[in-house]
């Protein structure tokens, strides 16, 4: 555990391979690859989770991470700055080994293979640590963008978020909605997509995101996300064994004791 709050991620990429990725996705993503934030924890709110101030504050980061405006193509959800989370490679460091990543979101090791179905070989991720009451409604917004064929089977790249020890797939290239949407740096991106997750029960949680490539390493994918926020309801706890209308108002996946559970058959998770 005490390494999470030291490791360096810079000298970790030595020998990811040279790829073709923007010059502005280089230039960005060399301020923030020092923003290690130790140590925070938000009592019962985020700070900084609209990205607004232009900075990571209050996230750490490990691997290819950047603070983006519209000039990437695709509009903030929420003011004027996003989040750009890359399994590609810059000047100031890149995507780290899906085994670094792994650490870095507390999840165990290969759980990342197993829920991706492949071999997730590197990438990029952030984290913050909140503290939510039970009834807690967590909601983010996100895109995903690739350069891989869509979909790809093989190299299949995916994006993921984590809550605890738990992690969730958000999508991968075989996601319909994606087409070209003039990204820099990308050939083609999804729709932006809304998650709302129900937080069964109080406690201080870490949550994370984070984007591999699968099978190589080279082609890569990223995943924009803005507005992440906690809406308190007040309500009473939802029973992961009941997730009826009445106490799920609109989300798609409660989280408790045993990770995530979907709360209707619609769900665009696997
Ligand atoms: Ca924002
Ligand atoms: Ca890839
Ligand atoms: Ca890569």
């Amino acid at each position: 555990m005490a390494d999470q709050n030291t490791t360096p991620v810079t000298d970790l990429t030595s020998t990811a391979p040279q790829e073709d990725i923007s010059e502005t996705r280089q230039t960005e993503s060399s301020q923030e690859q020092s923003l290690i934030i130790d140590s925070f924890i938000n009592n019962g709110s985020f700070e900084g989770n609209s990205f607004e101030g232009g900075t990571f504050q209050n996230w750490r980061t490990i691997g290819d991470t950047s603070i983006e405006t519209q000039e990437i193509g695709i509009n903030p959800t929420d003011g004027e700055f996003q989040a750009l989370i890359t399994s590609g490679f810059s000047d100031a460091g890149g995507s780290v080994e899906e085994s670094d990543l792994s650490q870095f979101l507390d999840l165990p090791s290969a759980s990342l293979d197993t829920l991706l179905d492949g071999n997730a070989t590197e990438g990029s991720g952030i984290k913050q640590t909140f503290t939510a009451q039970a009834g807690d409604i967590l909601e983010f917004d996100y895109s995903l963008l690739t350069n891989e064929a869509t979909p790809s089977g093989t190299f299949n790249d995916s994006a993921f978020f984590t809550l605890g020890n738990f992690a969730l797939e958000l999508g991968d290239t075989f996601d319909p909605t994606f087409s070209d949407k003039s990204v820099q740096g990308f050939s083609e991106a999804t729709d932006s997509k809304t998650i709302k997750v129900a937080i069964s029960q109080a406690g201080t949680y870490d949550l994370g995101f984070g984007i591999v490539d699968l099978t190589d390493s080279i082609v890569d994918s990223a995943i924009l996300l803005d507005d992440v926020k906690l809406i308190p309801t007040g309500v009473v706890p939802f029973s992961s064994q009941n997730t009826d209308d009445a106490n799920s108002p609109d989300v798609d996946f409660t989280f408790g004791a045993n990770g995530f559970e979907a709360v209707n058959d619609s769900s665009n998770t696997q």
